[in-house]
Order: C-alpha cells, then structure tokens, then sequence
C-alpha cells in the first residue's frame, strides 16, 4: 500500500486520452474468453498489490464476502473460487483501491478546477476521506468535522418553509438497511420528495409490469434459466453490463435452449461467448449464442412485439384450442378479446417500417416462440429508455401471457436491473410513489404520520431546481448532475439551488456543478469492513431476480475518518431531527439488526428478516406471479392490454440516435477510454453509423462531425467534433456514449407513463466539422438558445 495518503491529483498520473489519437479497429464477434481475465486482474493488482487485489476479488460474490457492487446479475447457489466477471473486478479495483485525496488537495483543486476536468479524472483522483464544505462565498471546499457537516445540513433543512423544498436522491448501490434509514429519516422531515436512479432506468418496467400483473420485479428466480426452452434477450447488452449473464445464457444452451436477440447493434456478447472457466472457452471457440438476431430499428420492438401475438392469435385461429394456453388465460387473465380485435388490424407495413426487419425474420422468431413451451424474454434499457416504453413492455406481457408464460419454470418476464441494489432500495420504500399500505405500516411502526402526497422524480427534480422550487439537493451516492437528460439545463438547475450535499466514495461532476453551498460526506464502500460499536456489521442486497442475500465487507476501510452510510444517515437524521420522531437513530448505527427489525415489520414480504437473511445464501422475496399465478392488479387477473402502436418520425437526412455504454465505464464513472468490443480505443467521442446510411449521408467512416439534436424548442443542443464510426447498426440509427452524450437530450423527452428520459431515440443531424476547424474543439459539449 505505498500509494496510501499520497495524492495523486497531477495530470501526468492520470493519462487522460487525446480523443484526437483515437483508434478504431474491428468490432468482436465474442466476449469475455482469457482477455477477460486479464484485463480484470492487471488494474487490480496494478492499483490494489497483490494481497489486497486477493482479499476482494476472492471475497466477491462468496456467500460470506460482498456482494458485487456493480450491477444486479444475480449469483448462481453454487459459486466457483471466482464468481465474478472483468467488469465487477474493474468495480471492486475503483472503490477499494487504497489512493486517498488528501488534505492539501483542495487548495490546490477549488471547484472553477474541478468543473474543467473529465469524469475520468475526477475518479481517479482516488477514495474521499474527509467531509468537505464550501461556504456560500467560497470557490474551494474545505475540510471540516463530521459535527459541523451534520450542522451545517441540519440547519439549512429546518430553515426550509416547506420539507417539499428538499430533494433527496438516491444511487442504486445503497444497501437495504441504509435505504430503509435513508427514507424513514426523508418521510419523518416531511416529504416524498425521493428521486432515485429508477426514475431514469427501469421505471417503465416498473410502471407496465405493475399495471399488467400486479408486480414490478422478474417472474423468474436464477434457476429458470437452466429450464427454458427459448430466452429472447431484448434491448440489453450483457457482454458488457451483466457480464455473467452469458454464463447462464450458455448454460441454458447446454440444456438446448435457444436464444433469440433483438438489438440495432452486433453486440459481441450476443453472439460468442468464450467462458474463462471452460476448456473450450480458453482454447477452443466458445459457445454461439444467439440462435438469431434481429436488427431492429430503434424504438421498433413495440411493433415487433405486438406482429408477434399477431401471428400466435392468427396461429390459434388456424388450429383453435392448439397453440393458447387456453386454461392460463380464462382462469387468470383478462382482455384477451380486446387484444384479439386490436391486432386483427395491425398494419402490417407499419410494424415493416417501424422495426426495419423483414417479414420473414418476424415469422421465424414467430415459429421458434410457437414451439416452445418455456419462454423467458429479459430486456433492459434498449426498451425502458423510449417514448413507448411502458407500452412496448406491456407488449411482452401480453406476448408472455397469450401461452401462458408467467408462472411456470423456466418462463418469465425478466427486467435485468442495472445497479446492484437498485431493486432492493425500492423495495425499502426509496420511490416518491410508496403506496399507501407502505405508509400506513411506517405510521404503526414509527408512530408518525408520514406526507402522503406525491414526491418528485429526478426529472421533475431537475425543473424543480431550475425553477426555485427546490432549494436543498442531498444525494446518497450517484451522479445525478451527468446521468440526467440535458446537461446544460441540469447544470443550470445544479448551480441554482442553495445548497448541494453528495454522500459519495469519489469524486465526479456533481462535486464540481454544485450549490451556492455545497458538502461532500465521504463513505466507506460495499468492499470494507463496517465496525460499529456492537461489532462488525453486514448490509444486505437484493438481486435483479428477488434473491436478498448479506454483503460482508473485507478489507480495511481506506480511512479510519470514514463513515458508513447508515452512520451518515442516522447522525444526519438525529441532527437534523432532533426528538421530532422516536426513532432510535443511535441504536440504528450501533446495530443494524435494529434496522432489520423495523423494516420487517414495515416492508411487504420482509418478516422474519433478521432470521432469514442469516440463512446460508440468503432467501428470495414472494412474488405473487412468480410463486402461484397471484396477480395483484386491481381485478385480481393478469391484464391483456390494447396499445397503440406509434413510430418516431425520423426527417429525411436525420438519424435516431441512442446513448450507450462502453465496456470500459460504469454509468457515469469512466474506468478508461477502450471499448474493445465494438474496436475503439483511446477516446469515447464517437459516433456509431451504418456504412449505408455513411454513404447515403455523403459522410466517411473517421470523419469528424458536430451531432445536432433536432428539436423545435429553439434551443441548439450539440456535441462537437465526434468521429464518425463506420458500425453494424439498424439503418437510420446512430449510437454515442453516455454520459458525454446526454447533452443531446432534451429534458422534456421522456417515457409517457414513466416519465423516465428518452435516452435511446433523440432524432439528431451529422453536420461535417468544416475544413478549416479541423482541429478538437475545446468545448465539446453545449447547448444554447438560438
Ligand atoms: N460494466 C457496466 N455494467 C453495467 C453498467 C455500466 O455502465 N457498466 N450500468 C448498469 C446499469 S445502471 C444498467 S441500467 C444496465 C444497463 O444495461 P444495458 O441496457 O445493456 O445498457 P446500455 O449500454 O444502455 O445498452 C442498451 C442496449 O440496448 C440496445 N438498444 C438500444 N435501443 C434499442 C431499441 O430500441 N430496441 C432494442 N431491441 N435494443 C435497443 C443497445 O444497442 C444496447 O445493446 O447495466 C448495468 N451494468
Ligand atoms: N443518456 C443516458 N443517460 C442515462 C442512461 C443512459 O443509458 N443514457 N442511463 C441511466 C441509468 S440506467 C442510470 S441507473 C443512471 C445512473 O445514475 P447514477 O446512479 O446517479 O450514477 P452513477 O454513475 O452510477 O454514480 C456514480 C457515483 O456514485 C458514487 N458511489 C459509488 N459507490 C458508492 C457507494 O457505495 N456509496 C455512495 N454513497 N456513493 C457511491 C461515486 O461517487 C460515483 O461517482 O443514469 C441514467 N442516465
Ligand atoms: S455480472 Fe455484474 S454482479 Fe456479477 S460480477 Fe459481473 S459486474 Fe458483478
Ligand atoms: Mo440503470
């Protein structure tokens, strides 16, 4: 540990990368395979040494180590010695590494700095270890007392006229227990105001799965996997974003599964995968994945989805009583009819046009969906992040439910979270919609009566602090200021609030686009060992598939000043409190088997959780569709529903272009500038393109362009100087990284229904850079009023 305490805040030991040198190479047909392993273990023990590097990634994913804290792939009953992929080492290696700001960095580092650096920069400054505080006249953060930050906040929060003039965000790494403190601490000051990353990313799934049957979450557990007969993977990228997704797509394979992708991009991981832990995987050719893969426009799948109960009903009308699960939908389903009428007039050549697909790939996914009996169909944000997202997934229940895949095994609906404990916050009452019966169990257990109106979301957020509204921002983790749509607005809306309070590990841009006053409360992470006063304690997490299970952290913390999130939580919420409630903040921090007491008495599902979180591997939540065809909707059946269909209007010379992620990020946090899978290395400003429409456009694979979003608000919304990559996509799409990307979209471009920002169809326009500024510009991201 010779880096520790040393501050590593100087240009020549983080290479940013000089986006004018940027190379492209071919794109991959595999994933993972023996690079995989490498490229996890070389930064680890680079940054971490050997026995640190050894204690985390050995501990990863162990039923007594921590849970992964990148994203929320669930983990198999039986783990190997390693049980985690080249994206949860480059995870573990960010948080754990032992680099440390120190003291003097500050000074040397005020906030105009920090606002001219990268994302990439700022994380790799290394670990916070101190809170820090910038006063109203100040352009610097200073280090102050944990008593005084706690002060500070307090006495902002109770000068408020209103508790609605806080906002208080949340990241999904949060665990349960601080999540449960975390809301019990926002609902006793008064408002619902609770914001989350879910607004931004499985929202619509959320929204469409709630009103259909009756639960938010996957119908499926980890095992069904291994019994499906067809798993269609829609709008997702798992090479990349849940790498070990690809261990069980290929063990379903094994079984004779088939898969079936539906994707504008040749994403690697969808085709090959070269598993490190098989023999084949090492010297051979791995396993095919995708069986087919359907090169679908963006925003297509709606139409795509519903041709296909299309053909199921026209399937059914050829030979009754044959091809739907008949007795599945007449004893727990309705609106089969309505379905029936409304797809009996779908426009054939609309669904043509809207998806770019031909006739006959839409029949042959047809016939494979026809003859199985086990269907999975999993997505993620290809599909939550459009217009018609809540519809279009709705689309898949109906197309799950027509034959009855709901309830069975190896049948499911499987929304794929993004965070590792995105799911489980909300399950602790993180969302500014709890329903009634939640508050009503907080107002028995607590003895307090929490707001019952409506909180907002992260969009409205954003305009709420554009307009004044909200005065106070706090955020447990996250990066809010870069991960919402129309960075300039959102940096606007930032620099107009009061005061901006980020609970966080590392630095990132919201630490630089801050409030009149602002403070940084550093945390300790998921991988460190979390020392109270009753002993050491463990968190607990749930998985993408309802699986809770304890995380124990491993190594020492990289400051003793540090603090856990539920200790930050617990001493704000005393400071700022007082006795207003009788909530036993202390004893929540001295133990948290007292936060699991509560939240078992609280959270639906949850009883008994002390006792079952202790059971070797953890247990998984009831869900009502999943367990015994239970659907809580407000019929008591599962919903056929009627959408209608809507394509994005795309203006001759314009593409639709989504936002990504390169396998070499985690959402806003920038690991370095290769995305080996799709061959760029050495910079992210780029634009993906399809060599046809290159051509039809007049436009060369490496060119540089400015991306313009079209858009009739008046406002000129650009990314500068992007080089063009010539890449196997749908025609009339375009795809650039996230979160550089963001600016392009418009703050009002959002999912109806979910209110979550359209991240994956922003109409834009390429206008070549001119001869004469050929050189980068300095300033690549803007958007003015014209
Ligand atoms: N390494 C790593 N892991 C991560 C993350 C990370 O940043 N890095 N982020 C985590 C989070 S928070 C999340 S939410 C998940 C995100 O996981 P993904 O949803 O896989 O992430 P994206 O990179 O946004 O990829 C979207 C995929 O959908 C496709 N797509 C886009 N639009 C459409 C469409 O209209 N139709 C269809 N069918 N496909 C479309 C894109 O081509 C791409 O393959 O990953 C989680 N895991
Ligand atoms: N254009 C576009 N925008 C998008 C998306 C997209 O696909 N396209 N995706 C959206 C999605 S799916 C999501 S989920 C959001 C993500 O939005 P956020 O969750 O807000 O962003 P992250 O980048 O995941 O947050 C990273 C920061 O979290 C802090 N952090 C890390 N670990 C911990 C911890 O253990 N505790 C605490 N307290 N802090 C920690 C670090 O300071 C780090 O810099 O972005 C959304 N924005
Ligand atoms: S698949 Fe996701 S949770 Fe599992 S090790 Fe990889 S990054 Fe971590
Ligand atoms: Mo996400």
């Amino acid at each position: 540990m010779t880096r520790e305490n040393e501050n590593p805040g100087t240009e020549d030991t983080v290479n940013e990368a000089d986006e004018s040198e940027i190379e492209v190479g071919p794109s991959k047909s595999w994933a993972a395979g023996v690079p995989g392993v490498y490229h996890s273990l070389k930064p680890a023990v680079e940054q971490m040494g050997v026995t640190r590097t050894a204690k985390t990634l050995l501990a990863l994913n162990q039923k007594d180590g921590f849970d992964c804290p990148s994203c929320a792939w669930p983990d198999p009953d039986h783990r190997k010695t390693f049980e985690f992929c080249e994206n949860g080492a480059k995870a573990v290696t960010w948080e754990a590494t032992p680099v440390v700001i120190g003291s003097d960095f500050w000074a040397e580092h005020p906030i105009s700095d920090l606002l001219t650096r990268s994302e990439y920069w700022l994380g790799m400054q290394g670990r916070l270890t101190e809170p820090v505080y910038k006063s109203a006249s100040d352009d610097q953060y200073h280090p102050v007392s944990w008593e005084r930050a706690f002060r500070i906040i307090a006495d902002k929060l109770n000068s408020l006229d209103s508790p609605n003039e806080a906002a208080f965000y949340t990241s999904g790494r949060t665990s349960n227990e601080a999540a449960f403190a975390y809301q019990l601490f926002v609902r006793a000051f008064g408002t619902n105001n609770l914001p989350d990353c879910s607004n931004m990313c499985h929202e619509s799934s959320g929204w469409a799965m709630g009103q259909t049957i009756g639960v938010g979450k996957a119908t499926i557990t980890y095992d069904d996997f291994g019994k499906a007969d067809l798993i269609i993977v829609m709008g997702q990228n798992p090479g990349t974003n849940h790498p070990r997704m690809l261990t069980a797509l290929e063990e379903a394979k094994d079984n004779g599964a088939q898969i079936v992708a539906v994707n504008p991009m040749q994403e690697a991981g969808l085709q090959r995968y070269k598993n490190p832990q098989r023999v084949k995987g090492i010297i051979g050719r791995g396993t095919k994945l995708a069986d087919q893969f359907l090169k679908i426009r963006l925003g297509g799948d709606m139409a795509l989805l519903q041709a296909l109960s299309k053909r199921v009903l026209d399937a059914e009308a050829k030979a009754p009583g044959t091809v739907l699960d008949h007795d599945f939908l007449e004893r727990h389903c309705q609106g089969l009819d309505a379905l029936r009428d409304h797809l009996a007039r779908l426009d054939d050549t609309a669904v043509l046009e809207a998806t770019g697909l031909r006739a006959s790939e839409i029949d042959e996914l047809a016939d494979r969906y026809l003859r199985a009996d086990r269907v999975i169909i999993t997505w993620a944000m290809g599909l939550t992040q459009q217009k018609k997202a809540v519809p279009t997934i709705k689309e898949i229940i109906n197309l799950l439910l027509l034959r009855g895949n709901i309830g069975k095994p190896g049948a499911g609906a499987s929304p794929i979270r993004g965070h590792s404990n995105v799911q489980g916050d909300r399950t602790m009452g993180i969302w500014e919609q709890m329903p009634p019966a939640f508050l009503d169990a907080i107002e028995r257990e607590f003895g307090f009566g929490p707001p019952r109106e409506h909180g907002l979301d992260a969009v409205q957020t954003i305009k709420g602090m554009r307009d004044g509204a909200i005065k106070v921002f706090l955020a447990v983790g996250g990066n809010l200021v870069a991960a919402i749509s129309d960075t300039t607005a959102a940096e606007a809306a930032f620099s107009a609030a009061e005061m901006t309070v980020q609970i966080s590990t590392k630095l990132n841009r919201s630490h630089a686009v801050v409030g009149r006053e602002a403070l940084i409360l550093p945390t300790m992470g998921r991988t460190e060992i979390d020392r109270q006063a009753s002993g050491e304690q463990f968190v607990s997490v749930e998985d993408t598939v309802c699986a809770v299970h304890p995380s124990w952290g491993k190594v020492e913390p990289v400051s003793p000043t540090l603090l856990s999130e539920v200790a930050i939580i617990s001493r704000l919420a005393s400071a700022t409190l007082g006795d207003r409630v009788a909530v036993d903040w202390a004893g929540f921090e001295r133990d948290y088997n007292l936060i699991r007491d509560h939240l078992s008495r609280v959270v639906d599902g949850c009883d008994g959780y002390n006792e079952k979180i202790r059971r070797e591997g953890g247990f998984v939540l009831p869900n009502g569709p999943r367990d015994s065809r239970t659907f809580h909707t407000p019929t008591g059946k599962a919903m056929l529903t009627v959408n209608d269909l809507e394509s994005i209007e795309r203006p001759a010379g314009t593409l639709i272009l989504q936002t990504l992620r390169s396998h070499d990020q985690f959402n806003t946090t920038i690991y370095g500038h290769n995305d080996r899978y799709r061959g760029v290395k050495g910079g992210r400003h780029v634009v993906f393109v399809s060599p046809e429409d290159l051509a039809e456009l007049g436009l060369a694979d490496g060119q540089r362009v400015d991306v313009h979003t079209v858009s009739n608000d008046g406002v000129d919304r650009v990314l500068r100087g992007f080089r063009v990559v010539s890449y196997e996509t749908a025609r009339g799409c375009a795809a650039a990284y996230y979160p550089e990307a963001n600016v392009l979209v418009p703050l009002d471009h959002v999912a109806e229904g979910s209110n979550t920002p359209v991240s994956k169809a922003v109409i834009v326009r390429l206008d070549p850079v001119s001869a004469d500024r050929d050189e980068i510009a300095e300033d690549v991201f803007s958007a003015s009023g014209s």
